[in-house]
């Protein structure tokens, strides 16, 4: 079975203890990864620390130039890296290229990026200007369900900025970060990005860390809370990307069935498990039985499988403790007698696969509305009245993503204004732009990913004035 490295200082590092990793559509375990130690990780740390100076003196167009070529090493190794990402993540093949794809096009689209210096002052009197200046060592937490193109939302920005990084996929999908950490090894200067995978452990050590300067996490809302108490300690400066319970809201102006397609992936796409997926709709009472059973009917045809088949369209459930919990929020449904507008069922194993599942007008307090389900099953809710639409999507501490869908754009750019999240699509859905800034309000997170305003989310601001005719001149 193959065993994967970590690279820590430029070396690849196989690592005293091991984790095993499965394939989520066998249950078969199909790789050894390293499980770093604490020391290990004191390493990798070391290694980002001692490369710093000299990385964050080096001109910002070489910096470029280095995740240029992250990013092709990516690129030229897709036919491998995107099985593998499948056969770790369990997404179908299509998906898997957009993320390790995706990934390494945000990286170069990251590099036109410019860091601004801002003048201040400039008159016969003083010259006063601000630079944004790196923070230091990074560590980059990132979950499973986006491992590539998460991950790369963090390198690109840290490393341009200047800063050096640690980077940690999650427990159940390192294979494929680790392999990227082989194939770069001798393309990054040593100690400019670690990679160190590891179980639950981890994470928490990394950090509270006191070499590291600044945590970018992309995870549950519940975890960013612990991250934030684990940075307190040394004030470490923060970027979390959280949980979301996004609403989209349906007009009674657009066509049900062909909005119900785009509704559908807007909700099911990755099996439910994106950040900015839909998980709550709200459809006017005067369309909602055409949408619905357009919804279910789409539902009935998908096809569920393993995602190195070339016909599926879901994957499994990423993980076991995700299948469980995924599992456990559809019997909660049933259990409280809430109706299906389509109840495709659970496999029996091996492999962690649920079928569409979709609730049909549950009430407002449901535990499928209130919860961010992070799976395939997605309640239908019926409006009348707009603006109640508005406050019932508003109903929530969370705050990431939301959508409109109206053949009215002024009417829906109306409603979006209203919509308390970060970020807000109109007849449109899960599109993220690398030069755009990605933030969540209320609970969703803090601070933003992607654009000018994420690359500065990994430096701070240092400001000089200069007295121009100052006493000590000759
Ligand atoms: O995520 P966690 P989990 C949701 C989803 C899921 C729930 C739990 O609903 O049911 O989160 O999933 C690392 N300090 N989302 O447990 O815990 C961990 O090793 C530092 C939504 O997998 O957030 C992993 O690398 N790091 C989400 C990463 O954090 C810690 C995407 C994410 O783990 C840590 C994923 C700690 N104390 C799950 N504890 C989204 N909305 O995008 C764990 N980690």
């Amino acid at each position: 079975m193959k065993t994967y490295k970590m690279l820590i200082g430029g070396k690849l590092v196989g690592g005293t203890d091991s984790m095993p990793v499965i394939n989520p559509a066998t249950e078969d375990v199909i790789a050894n990864a390293p499980d770093c130690t604490r020391s290990e990780m004191d390493q990798a740390v070391a290694a980002a620390k001692k490369a710093f100076p000299s990385w964050s003196a080096t001109p910002i167009e070489q910096r470029k130039q280095v995740v240029m070529a992250i990013s092709k090493a990516i690129q030229d190794n897709a036919a491998e890296l995107v099985p593998l990402l499948t056969a770790e993540q369990g997404k179908p093949i299509k998906g898997a290229q957009e993320d390790v794809i995706g990934g390494a096009m945000w990286l170069m689209a990251g590099t036109q990026l410019e860091i601004p210096e801002h003048v201040i002052q400039d008159d016969d009197e003083r010259y006063s200007f601000t630079r944004h200046i790196p923070l230091g060592v990074v560590a980059g937490i990132v979950p499973w369900n986006f491992p590539i193109l998460l991950a790369m939302f963090k390198v690109g920005p840290a490393l341009i900025a200047g800063n050096t990084m640690v980077l940690k996929p999650s427990p159940t999908t390192p294979l494929t970060t680790l392999r990227i950490g082989e194939l770069i090894a001798d393309l990054v200067p040593p100690g400019v990005l670690n990679i160190i995978s590891g179980s639950d452990r981890l994470g928490p050590w990394l950090t509270a860390h006191k070499d590291v300067d600044k945590v970018s996490f992309t995870g549950s809302t519940a975890t960013g809370k612990k991250v934030m108490e684990g940075a307190a300690d040394g004030l470490k400066r923060l970027t979390l990307e959280l949980g979301g319970n996004d609403a989209a809201i349906i007009l009674p102006d657009v066509d049900p069935k062909k909005t119900a397609e785009s509704l559908f992936w807007a909700g099911f796409s990755n099996s439910g498990q994106i950040c900015i997926a839909t998980k709550r709709y709200y459809i006017h009472d005067s369309i909602y039985d055409k949408v619905r059973d357009e919804m279910a009917a789409i539902a009935a045809s998908v096809k569920v499988g393993d995602g190195a088949n070339p016909d599926t369209n879901l994957g499994p459930i990423q993980n076991e403790k995700q299948y469980a919990r995924v599992k456990d929020i559809i019997e909660n449904a049933k259990r409280s007698g809430l109706r299906f507008a389509y109840e495709g069922g659970i496999a029996q194993g091996p492999g962690f696969f649920i079928q569409p599942h979709i609730v049909d007008n549950p009430p407002d307090d449901a535990e499928i509305v209130q919860l961010e389900q992070f799976g395939p099953i997605v309640p239908l809710m019926k409006y009348s009245d707009l603006n109640d639409a508005i406050s019932r999507a508003n109903a929530t501490n969370m705050g990431l993503g939301a959508s409109v869908w109206s053949a009215n754009t002024e009417a829906a750019m109306d409603v979006a204004e209203q919509l308390e999240a970060g970020n807000v699509w109109i007849n449109n859905f899960l599109h993220l732009h690398p030069l755009g800034a990605f933030a969540g309000a209320k609970q969703s997170g803090v601070g933003s990913e992607g654009g000018v305003e994420g690359a500065l989310a990994y430096t701070q601001t240092k400001t000089f004035h200069v007295l121009k005719q100052h006493p000590n001149a000759g």
